[in-house]
């Protein structure tokens, strides 16, 4: 498709339409229609503030990072040190491909100029010159829709040499990757973008103090940097009002899998999933949930015990999980956890980037085991040797995705352990009367 094609899926409710609102309009992406919903407003401010304020009112509205982390982003941005001669650089992360998020990619696609907007002020505040965003390369309309939107704000004045007479000169360049998971982790994607094969670094030093060219960076996702606009424009108090006291604002939850309207639901942080399913319209006709993950597969499993979980970073963390990406993946009653725990595993096996070992062995390994498992032939010391191998990826793998492919392991056998022995017991998957002749 062209720039101006292509479908975006179900933009569901916007309980709080800032970055959603006007997502359904036609021609949405256009500059014209992003100067009508308030677009390139905050960038004036910004541009008559000192960077220091900028970095200090993103701190004080308490912004957290969307990409699964949830570091407060002022803090990230004032680790940039003041005062030295090198260049700064601004990255943003938009490699989304993590099982189950997709929200960055149909938000790039839907409003362009609000990631563009956003990009020059947090490249203002931390005093870069060039910015980079680093988008998934599969995603060719998204590239094209980015790069036409980059085009149409630097024949505005947005970007570029004085940006609104205001003596700040920024460059943009949207750079595609090649498709490789590894590479939205922040260090690997550094080396993808210096045109080294995508494989993480060693932190520290992060990339505040050594990051593109080693020089100091800053990493942010596609909607933290989409928040910023906002906060400029209508105040730090104004942001403090939605969400929780210590994860402000508000998100983007995307509803996938076993529910009836799939899509993108913005809502203030602390919802609940019982609450994001009465606006998708619950969990698909005739079934019960079974489990879910709050922010993607590499946050461990919930189950219906945790419909009333608030989604904010505190709340998940004690429910066990992640708030992560807020990747919604519903899955009803007609399930086999242990089936879905091998696709994720399979995934993570085929994207780990072979720099360690216990991350490039132990997710090959973790495949044989479930396959066997799910194909009749596993016995029930297996489950204690997915737990072993498990135990031997955490906080050994180089990256955070070693510790990602363990979540699924990890918290389906707390869960459904029953399950996984009735696969031993029956010699089959209880799901698939056929499962058994597939490892044969
Ligand atoms: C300077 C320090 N900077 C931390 C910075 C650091 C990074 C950010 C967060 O992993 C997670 C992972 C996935 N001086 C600093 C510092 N920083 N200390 O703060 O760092 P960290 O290590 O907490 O996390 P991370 O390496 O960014 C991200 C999880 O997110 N995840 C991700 C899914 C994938 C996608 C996608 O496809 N788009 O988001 C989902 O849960 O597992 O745990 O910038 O430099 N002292």
């Amino acid at each position: 498709p062209g720039a101006d094609d292509g479908d975006l899926g179900n933009v569901g409710t916007a309980l709080t339409p800032v970055l959603t609102g006007y997502w359904d309009e036609d021609r949405a992406w256009t500059l014209d229609t992003y100067r009508r919903h308030h677009g390139y407003e905050a960038l004036p401010i910004a541009l008559g503030m000192d960077p220091d304020d900028v970095v200090s009112a993103v701190k004080d509205a308490g912004l957290r990072g969307r990409g699964g982390a949830g570091f407060s982003t002022g803090t990230k941005w004032s680790f940039i040190p003041q005062g030295d001669d090198k260049p700064h650089y601004l990255v943003v992360n938009a490699d989304e491909s993590e099982p189950g998020t997709c929200k960055d990619i149909p938000f790039m696609f839907a409003t362009p100029h609000a990631l563009i907007e956003g990009a020059i002020i947090a490249a203002y505040a931390i005093r870069a010159r060039h910015a980079f965003v680093y988008l998934r390369g599969e995603a060719v309309p998204v590239l094209r829709r980015m790069q036409a939107a980059v085009a149409e704000a630097y024949d505005a004045g947005y970007l570029g040499r004085d940006i609104l007479g205001s003596g700040y000169d920024l460059d943009l360049v949207v750079h595609a990757g090649a498709g490789a998971y590894i590479c939205g982790e922040e260090t690997a994607l550094l080396d993808s973008l210096e045109g080294r094969r995508g494989q993480p670094r060693l932190r520290p030093p992060f990339p505040a103090v050594a990051g593109l060219y080693a020089c100091p960076t800053v990493v942010n996702n596609v909607e933290s940097i989409a928040n910023v606009p906002p906060i400029i424009r209508n105040g730090v108090e104004w942001y403090r009002s939605m969400g929780t006291e210590k994860s402000p604002g508000f998100a983007l939850f995307s509803l996938s899998g076993h529910v009836t309207t799939p899509g993108q639901y913005e809502a203030p942080l602390g919802i609940t999933l019982r609450e994001l399913l009465d606006h998708a319209g619950g969990v698909r006709e005739g079934h019960k949930l079974k489990f879910w993950t709050p922010g993607g597969s590499s946050t461990p499993i919930l189950t219906d015990e945790h419909l009333d979980t608030p989604l904010d970073y505190e709340s998940v963390a004690a429910a066990g999980s992640m708030l992560g990406t807020r990747a919604l993946q519903i899955f009803d009653e007609t399930t086999c956890v242990v089936r879905t725990v091998l696709r994720w595993s399979e995934f993570y096996a085929h994207e780990s980037c072979g720099k360690c070992t216990p991350c490039r062995e132990g997710t090959w390994w973790l495949v044989q085991i479930l396959d066997r498992l799910e194909t009749g032939r596993g016995t029930e010391e297996d489950l204690a040797t997915l737990l072993d191998i498990s135990d031997n990826i955490l906080g050994r793998a180089f990256c955070a995705l070693g510790d990602g492919a363990t979540s699924p392991i990890t918290s389906s056998i707390a869960y459904f352990r029953d399950e996984y022995r009735a696969h031993v017991e029956q010699g089959r998957c209880p799901f698939d009367p056929h499962s058994a002749t597939l490892g044969a």
